[in-house]
């Protein structure tokens, strides 16, 4: 196999120029973030997890020690490592840790499994895999032994008991021998795409660019030294690290808390234990917590003052609900691991914060609506969102034919969510033109589910669809032609199960069909076939 090429993230000279010249770009790289944090904020809380609390100066501390530790194992700098660690204080020390060593990290969730994060190890030539030990029952390290199998790992490195994997409590080295801050132009990491075409794709982003959107995130939600965030969804997440999340409190000199789960039960205590200010949540998460406070009071809930909502629809009368409700102010954000996010904001009048998902946080994020001919359309029409700024990739990592797709020629991104504009620039999202399930905020692709269907002996053909789902948002239904007339739903799922796959993607509804339609057209596209079959499953529902 050969060596996969480092990451790269290319802007044309000119836009690189326009971006320093604006102030965008500021030459701020993350290892530099944290050192001159803790100097400003030595003794201050970063971050709390259970019973752990980090102050500034101990997170430089554990980061520059680990980051050594990680570079004696033998790496080097611009090497890759996949993080898969829950919302606990080590995925925030070994994220700084590998960005003082110049180590990139790979950002997985908690919910990948075998399959995907060994996906993720080839696709980025990764050295080392970071898991905690066991977690929901659920064992990593059996699941990095077969990933270092299948891919070959040099390294798995195991928050807790390690077994004979290298314990992350022993990583240590000689903090002197760290390298130089890396260019600021560099890539610092890579995210993971949604992705709506077959298997996530890697999102390389630079310190310059998402710092930038990290700076302005956290300016946009009024973070400041007395914020405290409370990352209740995965904390890799784009969304939960970004936006403004977990790296625009620490920017901000706040702090962040680390909730094992997001729900109400778990929640709100911490809410008012720690005193939280702001928190982040999908849409069906939000309505969870709605309920809770309305069963609960919401005593607990009395320091909180903004909530972000973001990463799926939220309808107008959910969003109408949530001030009142929860007694904080409602952000509305819609963003993308790609780059471009939108905020409402908190000068914007109340219909516009209920009513729309934001709008760039740039100047000069480009925004262009057009049809499927990628012509403009008229002014108040939806169209498909293209878009093209300082903080947006210009390509996936190592993905020509993924690349060719998603990207125009004079390097828009196309984002696949049709939008309308409305005339103060304010986006509402009206759907999306390409064949994911947003299952309350997670993204499941179509096509890689129906490519796992079709590894089935019993199953002839398979269709993946979303079906609108009251609690989810969405729902995933498979559309199945069986060979095997004895196969029944339970067993597919199963069997998808044991495919190493999150269980999010498993699908909710498995339908048994005769035929696709082939009617009309002799040659029907699997992208039609997925329209007619959802309309037809909304008609029979
Ligand atoms: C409708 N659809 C939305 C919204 C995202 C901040 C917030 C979210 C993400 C995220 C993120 C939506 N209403 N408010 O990275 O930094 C759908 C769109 C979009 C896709 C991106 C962030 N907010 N979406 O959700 O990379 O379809 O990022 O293109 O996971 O989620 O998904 P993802």
């Amino acid at each position: 196999m050969t060596e996969p090429a480092p990451p790269q993230q290319i802007w044309p000279e000119d836009r690189a120029a326009r971006y320093r010249a604006a102030g965008y770009w500021t030459g701020e790289t993350f290892p530099a973030l944290l050192r001159d944090r803790a100097a400003r904020h030595a003794t201050r809380t970063a971050v709390i997890g259970g019973e752990m609390r980090l102050s500034y100066e101990d997170l430089l501390e554990d980061a520059r020690r680990i980051g050594a530790g990680f570079l004696a194992l033998g790496l080097r700098p611009g090497d890759r490592v996949v993080l898969q660690l829950p919302n606990e204080p080590a995925f925030v020390q070994v994220m700084f840790g590998l960005f003082m060593a110049g180590l990139l990290p790979v950002f997985a969730l908690p919910a990948h499994r075998r399959t995907e994060i060994a996906h993720f190890a080839a696709r980025s030539g990764a050295k080392a895999l970071v898991v905690a030990d066991r977690r929901g029952g659920f064992d990593y390290r059996a699941m990095a032994r077969e990933v270092s199998a299948e891919v070959g790992l040099a390294h798995v490195v195991v928050a807790g008991e390690a077994e004979e994997f290298v314990p992350l409590g022993s990583l240590s080295g000689d903090p002197g021998l760290l390298p130089p801050d890396p260019e600021p132009s560099s890539v610092a990491f890579l995210q993971i795409s949604g992705g709506s075409t077959g298997l996530s794709k890697l999102i390389p982003r630079t310190h310059d660019d998402y710092l930038y959107s990290v700076r302005e995130s956290a300016t946009i939600c009024g973070l400041t030294e007395a914020s405290v965030y409370l990352a209740a969804l995965p904390a890799a997440h784009n969304f939960t690290l970004s936006s403004p999340g977990v790296l625009g409190a620490l920017h901000a000199g706040g702090t962040v808390v680390l909730a094992p789960d997001p729900n109400p039960q778990t929640a709100f205590p911490l809410i008012a234990r720690h005193g939280v200010t702001m928190s982040a949540l999908v849409p069906p998460l939000a309505l969870l917590w709605l309920d809770a406070a309305a069963a609960r009071g919401r005593d607990e809930l009395e320091s909180l003052t903004d909530l972000l909502v973001g990463g799926a629809r939220l309808p107008p009368e959910a969003a109408r609900r949530i001030g009142p409700g929860l007694g904080c102010r409602l952000t509305q954000v819609f963003g993308m691991a790609e780059g471009l996010v939108n905020y409402t904001r908190a000068e914007d009048p109340d219909e516009i914060v209920t009513g729309t998902q934001g709008r760039p946080i740039s100047p000069d994020d480009e925004i262009r609506l057009v049809d499927d001919q990628d012509r403009e359309v008229p002014e108040g029409t939806p169209g498909q969102l293209l878009t093209r700024g300082p903080y947006t990739i210009t390509a996936y990592h190592g993905a020509p034919e993924a690349n060719a797709r998603s990207f125009t020629a004079d390097g828009f991104y196309r984002t696949g969510d049709v939008v309308l504009r409305l005339p103060s620039g304010h986006l509402v999202v009206q759907g999306r033109a390409t064949d994911h399930i947003n299952r309350a905020g997670e993204k499941v692709s179509a096509e890689e589910i129906e490519d796992h269907l079709l590894g089935h002996e019993g199953v002839y053909d398979a269709i993946c669809v979303s079906i609108p789902d009251a609690e989810l948002g969405e729902r995933s239904c498979a559309f199945v032609i069986r060979r095997d007339p004895a196969l029944r739903g339970p067993q597919v799922k199963t069997w998808m199960r044991g495919r190493g796959i999150a269980s999010f993607k498993i699908p909710d509804e498995v339908r048994f069909v005769e035929a696709f339609e082939t009617t009309a057209a002799l040659k029907i596209s699997r992208r039609q076939l997925r329209a007619r079959l959802r309309a037809a499953a909304l008609e029979g529902e």
